[in-house]
């Protein structure tokens, strides 16, 4: 059922090929769209030289599993197909121009009763984020901001990363084509990628010679194709870390030329890691013996010697526990120490192309309508910031309970799954206004009370600029026009907003009539259009950016040096100290797990971590029938009448429990349950469990909810003090549910 049109994009035609940009994993890897004659999508391919979706010039462009189920989701019967809003209580469907109205009644009474100081406006994942954030912030003059993904995605690593000097989020980014040694480290980019370049680039590496070490307490899928897996134990990453420091500098492998010229605190890092050696981390530290003090040596000999083309990937693994802020410290020191920051073979600092501004293009102005206002979110006095400042996802409910906020919009993101579930859960039916932007439906949608249905990324104009990607020197720009109208009764998020400012009197400042229009104008600055990239032209490079950036610029912390030891900011580790009831140095050091983050126990001994699949990208394609089959597959359990998520055991830890595979599972932490099937294999380390993907169970888009969501098992204060981001390194005990799935 193809709607009526509702949207001012053109689609280029009915039958043949039109051209997209994948966007369920937000990477935008072109593609190829095969038509019939009535137009709907047939069949999706990959493009040549595209530098998301290849490895480079000259190279097949492909689609990875996610990519392809935009076919499923573009058509699926699961999605929310037309706008709906609250009246008596109950969501109803209505036309567009309804919903707009409604939505702009309910934000001018918000205004008059409790003013945009209780309104909180999420940015998630959605292609038009930032005119969603322009409208609701500098239009409407809301001042809280829940960024994305600062306080849930990484931000224990991110933090200290910045403060080093090292940059937010360069820990991913290795030189691919030019590195001679890269540890995975707390990362498994073979499930995640950022786009299908980086696979390729990182077993292009591995097939001409480099060596791929992984460090995961999972044997990942970057940990099957690496040259070597180290099995750690989690949180014991910073005592690694400072062991391989030891035995570089023992070893004289580290950069003096580097570190005299352009680094700060280097004494006191020599100093920290004198007596962390091998031996002391393989006896001391570890509690089992999986990794050997010879291990750690040859690693560190490996590294010291490749460098400056030696390089890591990591990400969240490092990033979502509080004692990863100092355990991040020690590995980024790593990279400090061997002199390996931008240059070739090492960890990369990308440049990259940028749109324009639509809104200067058409010389509008933009009011700024939040200056001025103080956000409670950051607000120190409140009480709810993390010690940098940061927001912290996991106080929202407590906000809204406390009637600090009482309204809240949604764009292509849900916090229930995320952090502090049970609380979520609570609280998100007690706020006076609530609008989305969404595809599916989830205890989050089904509670607000303005629902904007989002086409999805076949049926709109898509656009990206940016620097990580195939061509290491170069940024890019990518786009293409809508390859389908959009289904059943939705909008892309560009022209839900244009309604929305239409119906509150802004149509003047929001004169575009389509999302591609307004692409247009947003492209105007580089003189292309979306006409312009179309066929064998479907991205353009741009200029060369070069190596040692940080020579001219500076480091990332705004410093000409990089620093190993963060004394300028002794302050916030007095904090921490307080917190933790123990000193926590300024300078690398190694605190044991549950110093800041949680502590396993005689009735919580088991450590709960948490990870992604290939086959799904968090709550874009979760709802759809193929990425579940797919999921279950390569669980080996697709027998089983279940497609939820799995927590993987060790059969150590399985065996006394008397888990087997294909068993459902409570598990459990000091402050709540979930359940879900258990797939025992000794591909864990024993001691942990790996829920195998997060996102599922209650308050997710699954239909039935099926799964178990583990973030019921995360305490609302369970989030790293310095950075806000929600811990999900939890003491847990696994027992039988006793039911069959
Ligand atoms: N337990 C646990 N929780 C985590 C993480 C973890 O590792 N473990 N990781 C965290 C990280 S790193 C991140 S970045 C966050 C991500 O979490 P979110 O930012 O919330 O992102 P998603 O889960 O992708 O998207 C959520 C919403 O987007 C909607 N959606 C899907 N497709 C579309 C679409 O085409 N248009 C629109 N408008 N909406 C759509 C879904 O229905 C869903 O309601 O999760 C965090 N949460
Ligand atoms: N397919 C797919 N791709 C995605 C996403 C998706 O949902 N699906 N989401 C995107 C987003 S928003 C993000 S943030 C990225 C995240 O990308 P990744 O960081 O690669 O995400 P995870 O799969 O959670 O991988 C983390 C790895 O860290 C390991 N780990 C856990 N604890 C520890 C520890 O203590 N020490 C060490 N050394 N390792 C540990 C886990 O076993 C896992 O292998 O992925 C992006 N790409
Ligand atoms: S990596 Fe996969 S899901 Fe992500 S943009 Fe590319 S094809 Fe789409
Ligand atoms: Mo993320």
């Amino acid at each position: 059922t193809l709607s009526p049109d509702t949207s001012g994009d053109t689609v280029a035609s009915t039958a043949g090929t039109a051209y997209g940009n994948c966007w369920m994993c937000h990477k935008l890897c072109g593609m190829e769209v095969s038509l019939n004659g009535d137009g709907r999508a047939q069949e999706i391919h990959g493009i040549d030289g595209h530098p998301r979706g290849s490895a480079g010039e000259g190279r097949k462009g492909t689609l990875c599993s996610k990519g392809l189920s935009q076919l499923e989701k573009a058509y699926s019967p699961q999605r929310i197909k037309r706008p709906h809003v609250r009246k008596d209580g109950e969501l109803q469907p209505v036309e567009w121009e309804e919903a707009f109205q409604y939505a702009a009644d309910q934000f001018e009474q918000f205004e008059d009763e409790h003013g945009m100081e209780k309104f909180i406006n999420w940015e998630g994942w959605g292609a038009s984020r930032e005119l969603v954030n322009i409208f609701i912030e500098e239009f409407l003059g809301v001042p809280n901001h829940m960024p994305h993904p600062t306080p849930t995605c990484f931000g224990s690593m991110a933090v200290p990363g910045t403060l080093m000097g090292l940059g937010w989020g360069n820990i991913r980014w290795a030189d691919y084509p030019d590195t001679e040694y890269l540890l995975i480290w707390g990362r498994d980019p073979l499930e995640t990628f950022s786009g299908q370049w980086e696979a390729k680039q990182i077993l292009d590496a591995r097939d001409r010679g480099a060596t791929v070490v992984t460090i995961d307490p999972v044997l990942s899928e970057s940990a099957k194709q690496s040259d070597r897996w180290l099995p750690i134990e989690p949180r014991k990453d910073g005592a690694l870390a400072l062991a391989m420091a030891n035995v570089i500098i023992e070893e004289g492998l580290h950069d003096e030329e580097f570190i005299e010229e352009y680094t700060y605190g280097f004494e006191a890092y020599r100093e920290a890691v004198a007596d962390k050696t091998p031996e002391w981390f393989a006896e001391e530290v570890q509690d089992g013996d999986a990794i050997s003090a010879e291990d750690v040596r040859e690693i560190a000999i490996g590294f010291g010697e490749a460098a400056p083309a030696a390089a890591m990937n990591s990400w969240t693994g490092l990033g979502q526990s509080p004692d990863f802020f100092k355990g991040a410290q020690n590995v980024v020191a790593l990279l400090g120490l061997v002199g390996a920051i931008d240059r070739p073979g090492g960890q990369r600092w990308l440049g990259g192309a940028t749109l324009g501004n639509a809104f200067e293009e058409r010389d509008i102005e933009v009011p700024h309508n939040a200056d001025g206002k103080s956000s409670i979110l950051t607000d120190k006095e409140a009480g709810y910031a993390a010690m940098t400042g940061k927001p912290v996802q996991n106080n929202v409910p407590e906000m809204i309970r406390n009637g600090d906020i009482r309204g809240m919009s949604l764009y292509y993101r849900n916090p229930i799954p995320s952090g502090a579930a049970s609380e979520w859960l609570d609280a998100i039916d007690q706020l006076d206004f609530f609008v989305t932007i969404d595809a599916f439906w989830s205890e989050a949608s089904r509670n607000a009370d303005v629902v904007f249905p989002e086409a999805t990324q076949l049926e709109k104009p898509m656009v990206g600029a940016g620097g990580h990607g195939a061509y290491q020197n170069q940024g890019w720009i990518t786009g293409s026009k809508a390859a389908i109208e959009p289904q059943w009764d939705t909008r892309s998020g560009v022209e839900i907003v244009i309604g929305l400012a239409e119906a509150m009197g802004y149509g003047e400042q929001f004169p575009w009539d389509s999302k591609e229009e307004y692409v247009n104008d947003q492209l105007a600055k580089h003189d292309l259009t979306l006409d312009d990239l179309e066929d064998e032209d479907t991205y353009v490079l741009k200029g060369e950016y070069g190596y040692e950036k940080w020579k001219k610029a500076g480091f990332a912390n705004g410093s000409e040096k990089f620093w190993f030891d963060l004394d300028k900011k002794a302050k916030l580790f007095e904090g921490l100290s307080k917190k933790a009831g123990t000193e926590i140095a300024t300078e690398p050091q190694w605190i044991e797990p549950g110093t800041l983050g949680a502590s396993l126990t005689d009735e919580y001994p088991l450590e709960m971590i948490d990870a992604r699949t290939v086959f799904i990208s968090q709550s874009g394609d979760q709802a759809l029938e193929n990425p579940l089959e797919q999921l279950a597959e390569r669980m080996n359990l697709e027998d089983e009448d279940y497609r939820g998520n799995y927590v993987l055991l060790n059969p150590v830890d399985a065996d006394p429990r008397e888990v087997e595979s294909g068993d459902m599972v409570t598990i459990e932490s000091e402050s709540g349950e979930t359940e879900l099937m258990a797939k025992v294999t000794e591909r864990i380390v024993p001691g942990t469990a790996s829920v195998e993907p997060y996102g599922f169970g209650e308050g997710s888009i699954h239909r039935d909810e099926e799964g178990g969501n583990n973030m019921k098992l995360n305490a609302p204060d369970q989030y790293d003090p310095a950075t806000g981001q929600i811990d999900r390194h939890l003491g847990i005990e696994v027992r039988q549910s006793g039911g069959e799935a």
